[in-house]
């Protein structure tokens, strides 16, 4: 018997048909070029961010100031390092090898999360960037789990877990400090001064000048839009800050009759600029990533020789 072929239209059809029925799209089906394309570059995105994320955090390591807290860092960081694991092999899933995408990263042709260019100054960092990076990521993320490719899915239902134990291990070092001295509460207050703009900027640009949301949107590969993450993110971190005794820095915060919050606007030059790689700690990141990756060559051909014999 005669095996035909299906059309193009065919498959569009089949593909369009499971994105409607919230079935995931696996590594065999077939999927239209732009689909496969915008994940295997949000995907990547999103695992040079993790990894590249490892920096700011890791430059405090030696600084924590108790042993506990040491130990803690050491195991936040060390997810991170696991979830770049999990999101460059669900990206790998695509056709694209874990050599290319580094290698685009250290040509400086893929972009890594913007708020990662900013300088971790002083122990508060560790509490802002868990409370608040860590708090804007799994915001995302949450959502990131209903996305329509199932490789990615699975991936964001286990960061989402570890992330959230972040969040709190950030939030707690925000507390602990507001509970100190005087001097501990102006660290936090400045931490908190320094990462919340660069908070609000991880979730992208608005809707209205962001190239890729419509395709995504369509095709579920994004659940919420740029604009419903961050207003999500805003509106459960003010009580937060409220609850410590901290002032979130922005003079046009407003809380209106319905308990919702009206705020400021995200200084879009910066964005623009930290986007293009004009970011404070761009080429240090970059510079970083590329010596750990040289240093770790004879590690990696250990490993591989190893998997050999077996
Ligand atoms: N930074 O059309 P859209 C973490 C670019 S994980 C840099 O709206 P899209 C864990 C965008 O790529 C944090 N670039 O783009 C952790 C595009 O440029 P392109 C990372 C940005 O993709 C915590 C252009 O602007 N999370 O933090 C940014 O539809 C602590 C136009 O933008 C994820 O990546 C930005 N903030 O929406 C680790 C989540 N925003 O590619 C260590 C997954 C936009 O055309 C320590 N990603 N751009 O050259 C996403 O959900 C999406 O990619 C968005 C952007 C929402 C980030």
């Amino acid at each position: 018997m005669e095996i035909i072929a299906p059309t193009t239209e065919q498959l569009i059809q089949e593909f369009e048909l499971k994105i409607a029925s919230d079935t995931k799209i696996e590594a065999r089906d077939w999927m239209p070029d732009a689909y496969r394309e915008n994940l295997i570059r949000q995907i990547s995105q999103h695992a040079h961010s993790e990894v590249i994320g490892m920096q700011p955090e890791g430059n405090w390591i030696t600084r924590a100031p108790s042993l506990r807290s040491k130990k803690i860092l050491l195991a936040k960081i060390q997810d991170e390092g696991g979830h770049g694991l999990y999101l460059y092999s669900a990206a790998e899933t695509l056709g694209m090898s874990r050599e290319e995408f580094i290698a685009l990263l250290h040509a400086g042709k893929a972009k890594y999360a913007s708020v990662f260019n900013y300088p971790a100054l002083n122990w508060a960092d560790m509490g802002a960037i868990g409370w608040l990076v860590d708090g804007a990521a799994i915001t995302n993320q949450v959502s990131l789990q209903r996305t329509s490719y199932g490789p990615y899915a699975r991936a964001m239902v286990r960061i989402c877990k570890e992330e959230s134990f972040h969040q709190r291990q950030g939030y707690e070092i925000m507390w602990r400090m507001m509970e100190g001295t005087e001097d501990q509460r102006t660290m936090a207050q400045d931490a908190l001064n320094r990462w919340w703009w660069p908070a609000l900027m991880m979730f992208g640009p608005h809707d209205s000048d962001s190239t890729h949301s419509s395709l995504a949107l369509k095709w579920k590969i994004k659940r919420e839009s740029n604009d419903q993450l961050r207003e999500k993110f805003i509106q459960k971190t003010i009580p937060q800050a409220e609850l410590i005794g901290l002032n979130i820095p922005d003079p046009a915060l407003k809380l209106q009759p319905d308990g919702t919050y009206l705020h400021g606007e995200i200084n879009w030059e910066e964005f623009w600029a930290v986007v293009g790689g004009n970011g404070p700690c761009n080429q240090q990141r970059l510079d970083h990533h590329i010596k750990a990756h040289a240093d770790g060559k004879w590690v990696r051909e250990t490993a591989y020789a190893a998997s050999l014999k077996h």
